[in-house]
């Protein structure tokens, strides 16, 4: 099986590596030349949460690393291709890049949050199995080369309905042998028929906990600690309910408790969206907190709390591309 990885970030880096653990034919892109041939040189190394759980893997299991240009055509055996880019990275050049080089038989798996790419993927490529993909994997790059995969998490993937509500023999296939060779690189994937209300779980998680650390620069369990902070986190969470229920998403009343426990679990986590921001980089709050706006919207509904993080969020460090 070959796997594709687009992006060597934290989530790239680990996926790249854990499908070549497992068996698979792995090639993976990056942003630059410089990173893929310290990846060719060195491998990719997983190091795990306590000392002694460190791992490599390289040639000859990763056939090749290059530089996202050189992303092509492959005329052999279909390919499982990894997006692990952030959704800012997935604009318009890439999307053109996919277009001419992806083709029917090969199937795309997406691991961004918030809401938009499926939709925008499914429309540019409308003959190519469009995958979403959750996950609750803890990684943080830590260098070109190495991956610290700090808690250990899961992924659903599956197909928004009705895009292929039945797939083929060949599709169910290929989907078990990427949850079989992930699983023996260490990674617990699953596929899910209900793939789209694990991805408004995970954006309403993302809607309320990156925006608030990020403009109050804490850690996600620092969010716990004041009942200010606590009613605030409140204030998001029932307004995305509100927006749900007006757009026909069954979302459950415990998501709150397993927003707590979110917060809990990964309580020294920086959010992405504070990284982000402390780097002086766009943030993801227009598929984030502007996907809940733009979901409200489509409901005949505002959402002025999120839209409120939406500005303040794209405001901090100049973004502000869409007030
Ligand atoms: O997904 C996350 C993120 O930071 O983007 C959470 C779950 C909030 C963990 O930090």
């Amino acid at each position: 099986m070959r796997v594709e990885v687009i992006g060597g970030g934290a989530l790239g880096l680990l996926f790249a590596a854990a499908a070549a653990k497992g068996g698979a034919e792995v090639v993976l892109y990056t942003r630059t030349t410089e990173q893929a041939n310290k990846i060719m040189d060195s491998g990719i190394q997983v190091n795990g949460p306590t000392e002694k759980e460190v791992w490599s893997i390289g040639s000859p299991a990763i056939i090749a690393a290059h530089a996202i240009d050189r992303f092509s055509e492959e005329k052999g055996q279909p390919r499982w291709i990894v997006l692990a880019v952030k959704q800012k990275h997935l604009d318009a050049s890439l999307i053109a890049r996919l277009q001419a080089n992806v083709r029917a038989e090969d199937r795309l798996f997406c691991l961004q949050n918030g809401v938009g790419h499926i939709e925008r993927l499914t429309e540019a490529l409308p003959e190519v199995p469009v995958y979403a993909a959750v996950t609750t994997e803890g990684a943080r790059r830590l260098d070109a080369a190495a991956v610290l995969h700090a808690g250990k998490g899961s992924t659903l993937f599956g197909r928004l309905a009705p895009a292929w509500p039945k797939p083929s023999a060949k599709q169910e296939q290929a989907e078990k042998m990427l949850v079989k060779a992930l699983g023996l690189g260490g990674l617990s994937l699953a596929v899910s028929n209900e793939i789209e209300i694990a991805m408004y779980r995970k954006l309403l998680i993302n809607a309320v906990i990156n925006p608030l650390t990020a403009l109050w620069k804490i850690e996600n369990g620092a969010l716990l600690e004041k009942e200010e902070r606590i009613r605030f986190m409140r204030a998001v969470f029932d307004e995305i309910m509100t927006i749900y229920s007006a757009a026909g998403i069954e979302a459950p009343m415990t998501w709150w408790e397993e927003l707590l426990s979110v917060c809990r679990a990964t309580a020294h986590n920086r959010s992405s969206m504070l990284e982000d921001v402390s780097r002086g980089d766009r943030t993801e709050a227009a598929w984030i907190s502007g996907g809940v706006v733009e979901l409200a919207n489509r409901s005949g509904k505002q959402a002025p709390v999120n839209q409120t993080l939406f500005y303040l969020i794209e405001g901090l460090n100049g973004w502000t591309s869409r007030i």
